[in-house]
């Protein structure tokens, strides 16, 4: 004890000693609040509270984080190198709390101050640096490294602009710039010292040097810095932290000196802000790459900056080169950080002076890539001229590669000479494209898909000559969810009751949650769950009166289609089963029973047409059935603005049905699935993606499926598709796609959606909505008659987060570690 406690107290009560973890979490957040905000400490705002209390956490995680780096530095581990231009973490603040487990402290810390906790996590805002379920997936996996303790680093690019914020304005989307950064960042540590040259453009000069070899040089390239933004990620209660490292796009010192004597001092400036223009927006289009060369920019500054990071870790260690793939794994997280195996080429044999073999020899035991979509427009392709331009040396290395390749190719099958052109690096038509799923391929030791169903689609269709190529290659790692948030953090009431069963385990080994089996016949295990269920539902009806002015009823059938909007995501699909329903409760009341809320939400790309005009078309058709008195409590239609991390996070543990209703073949997994899954929602859904594997896991019996098999629609596609049959033969769908077309639901403007009902009848329903409407419409009718029976609902729903153990990402990445990256825990 210090002699000042031990002093004498007069108007005050002794303090408790500043050992206790709450009371020196507090001591920390108002130095914060004193020494980094400059603020006063006696009436901080909750803004103030919250920055100061982050900026404590970040004291504990960079503690945590410089521990971990010498563990993985003194064993000379193996490390993991994951790249992509998209991560989504969402706020970190109660993440962070749990994994360092200082939930309870913080919050005692708070109340002391006069603050509650959940007040003060609401004050952050999300980094928005990524589209969707690939960039979530990254965050998932950064998430499950640092639980396992794998000797790993996320890699990245620190955007200026996340994605757009989504106002809905007269039921269009409206998008406004992302600011994420204007409240100063308090997450993470800007190395402003600590940059790296990126140069592009400019002319390859070849010479030969005094030893006779040829040589490759890059003069009159542009050059932009890249300066390292680092954000830490806990595991799980085990005090190891990675790091999330973002780049930023900085201009060069040398261009600062020059400037001064070209008297051209604003126009000089001006070339500055091109410079750092690079890092400045996340490019918003999910799964339908725009092809600007600023994004293939971006994508260079991303590789060549971490390339040069992971070069000079490895230096350091001054061992022979070819031991680059013993000691590292480059995972490429999609093909948009291909560009990362003609650079690595580049160093190897222009810097280095190794030869072309060997340096080949090192790149493909070094990469390893995912392939997360098998949609034709979202195979990323450069048109050759651009990438020449911008990358010269990198193309010239690319050719080469693909000269070997197809050298290759061509010995192993003599007799077929058209599968030249089809696995080309290069296809050659009218107009030359660099195809970087190919490059993927060829430069890789590992190509996995992100399902079972996905995996084998690759390798029969889309890669199918690649898998002739190189069967070993091919591997499926199903996707997987974190647990610490997407059921711990997000749905704590739930997270409780599940602990208060079997114990704090299921959080680092999700297959426990079986444990929970045999209370699913206990009355008052049922009652429990039911009852955390509804108040969750209570707690999202009071956010739809709040943001909406909509009234809901809590005890109505939640179904949720929440994720980007994309045609084959099919949110059509399910609006028109909403009218039909609509024109049910009109022409025979009665015949709907089962009171639904539906709840729409999700992002669409502001340049993607029929994307913006489903959500157009959903605002409006809520708005009719929401005003509509004959309606009443039957039917609710929600559409939340601006869905995002945070916003799944509140609808998630309220969601009864889960809509997941991509056309067969087209949704290479889906994330959003096993979230709704695993907090208890049954899931209405296709045979796509890892729906299939959810079933396997959770039981026919447990969700609903319907539709066309993937095979099936390939099948119907190939005989002639006539999605007018189905609309002559179905007199209910005719009544829906009539009224839309006729302008039921945009009275003042009637040809308003003639487009998206022309996109079906007359346009060939690419998506297969009208095949599929039929056998939507039945199983939507056996959820409703299952939601009836609530005990059988609520057993269903047990059922379903009691199985969801595999679709952990601690399981996946755990396969990732194993299979393709050959490393484990420090
Ligand atoms: C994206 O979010 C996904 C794939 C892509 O190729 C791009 Cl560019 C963005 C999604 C898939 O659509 C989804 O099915 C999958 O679950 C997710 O990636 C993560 O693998």
């Amino acid at each position: 004890m210090t002699s000042q406690n031990s002093g004498n107290r007069k108007s005050r009560l002794p303090e408790a000693p500043a050992t206790r973890p709450a009371e020196s979490l507090k001591q920390d957040i108002l130095r914060h609040v004193l020494y980094s905000l400059g603020r006063d400490t006696e009436r901080p705002d909750r803004q103030t509270v919250f920055r100061a209390l982050a900026l404590s956490l970040r004291d504990r995680l960079v503690e945590k984080w410089i521990a971990s780096q010498r563990d993985i530095y003194s064993r000379s581990s193996k490390r993991v190198y994951y790249l992509s231009l998209e991560f989504l973490p969402g706020p970190f603040l109660r993440e962070n709390l749990i994994a360092l487990g200082l939930e309870n402290e913080a919050r005692e810390a708070l109340t002391d101050m006069g603050f509650g906790l959940d007040d003060v996590a609401d004050e952050e805002y999300e980094p928005g640096l990524g589209n969707g379920g690939l960039g979530r997936l990254a965050s998932c996996y950064l998430d499950s490294m640092a639980t396992l303790r794998l000797p790993a680093y996320g890699y990245g690019i620190h955007y200026a602009y996340g994605i757009f914020y989504q106002l809905i304005k007269e039921g269009r989307q409206v998008e406004r710039a992302d600011n994420w950064l204007r409240g100063g960042t308090h997450w993470e540590f800007e190395r402003s010292h600590y940059v790296h040259p990126v140069r592009f453009y400019g002319q390859v000069r070849e010479w030969v040097d005094e030893q006779g070899r040829l040589r490759h040089s890059l003069e009159n390239a542009t050059t932009v810095m890249a300066m390292a933004c680092d954000m830490f990620i806990p595991g799980h209660k085990n005090d190891y932290v990675l790091n999330m490292r973002l780049w930023a796009a900085k201009t060069s010192r040398e261009f600062e000196f020059s400037f001064f004597n070209t008297g051209d001092y604003i126009g000089a400036v001006e070339e500055k802000i091109r410079d750092e223009n690079i890092s400045m927006v996340l490019y918003p289009n999910d799964e339908a790459p725009e092809g600007k060369e600023l994004r293939l920019k971006q994508q260079f500054f991303l590789v060549s900056a971490t390339i040069q990071d992971i070069v000079r870790r490895f230096r350091k260690k001054g061992i022979a080169w070819d031991q680059l793939p013993r000691k590292n794994v480059i995972h490429l997280n999609e093909t948009h950080p291909a560009v990362a195996i003609p650079e690595l080429m580049r160093i190897l044999v222009d810097e280095e002076l190794l030869t072309w073999e060997e340096a080949w020899y090192i790149c493909v035991r070094t990469f390893a890539y995912t392939n997360h979509t098998v949609l034709p427009e979202a195979l990323e392709v450069w048109p050759e001229d651009l990438f020449r331009r911008l990358l010269p040396r990198h193309l010239q290395i690319i050719h080469e590669i693909n000269r070997r390749f197809l050298h290759d190719v061509r010995r192993q099958f003599p007799n077929d000479p058209n599968i030249l052109g089809r696995v080309s690096l290069v296809h050659e038509g009218e107009s030359r494209w660099v195809r970087m799923s190919h490059l993927a391929i060829v430069g890789s030791f590992s190509v996995n898909g992100v399902s079972a169903h996905h995996s084998e689609i690759l390798k029969e269709s889309v890669f199918h000559d690649f898998y002739k190529i190189f069967p070993e290659r091919f591997n499926n790692k199903t996707n997987g969810i974190t647990p610490r948030r997407w059921l711990r953090q997000c749905n704590p009431t739930l997270a409780w009751l599940i602990t208060e069963h079997i114990g704090p385990e299921w959080l680092t080994d999700l297959a426990q949650l079986k444990k929970l089996e045999p209370y699913v016949n206990s009355e008052g295990f049922h009652r429990a769950w039911m009852e955390v269920r509804l108040r969750n539902k209570h707690k999202l009806a009071e956010y739809i009166r709040d943001k909406n002015g909509i009234t809901v009823m809590p005890e109505s059938l939640f179904d949720v289609h929440v994720k980007r909007f994309h045609e084959y995501k099919r949110q059509l699909l399910n609006v028109l089963h909403v009218i039909a329903l609509y024109n049910r409760i009109r022409s025979s009341p009665g015949s709907v029973t089962v009171p639904r809320t539906y709840i729409f939400g999700g992002k669409a790309a502001p340049g993607y047409y029929m994307a913006k005009h489903i959500i157009r078309l959903i605002n409006s058709v809520a708005y009719t059935i929401n005003t509509d008195p004959r309606v009443g409590d039957l039917l609710k239609v929600v559409f939340l603005q601006n869905y995002c991390v945070t916003l799944a996070e509140r609808i998630i543990p309220a969601t009864d049905l889960s809509e997941q209703i991509s056309t067969a073949g087209m949704e290479a997994s889906g994330t959003g699935n096993m979230k709704f899954a695993l907090n208890g929602a049954i899931t209405i859904g296709t045979h796509d993606g890892a729906n299939i594997e959810i079933m396997e896991h959770v039981g026919n019996e447990n969700l609903f499926l319907f539709g066309l098999l993937s095979h099936e629609v390939n099948e119907m596609r190939s005989q002639g598709y006539n999605p007018r049959l189905f609309y002559e033969r179905d007199s209910e769908l005719r009544e829906v796609l009539d009224m839309i077309a006729g302008g039921f639901f945009s009275p003042s403007e009637p040809h308003l959606f003639r487009d998206v009902v022309e996109s079906l009848l007359n346009h060939g329903d690419r998506y297969m909505v009208l095949a599929d409407f039929r056998s939507y419409v039945y199983r939507q009718q056996d959820a409703a008659n299952a939601f009836m029976d609530q005990a059988a609902w609520a057993r269903m729903s047990m059922l379903n987060t009691s199985r969801m153990g595999f679709f952990s990402s601690d399981r996946a990445v755990d396969e990732y570690a194993k299979d393709i990256w050959g490393v484990s825990g420090v």
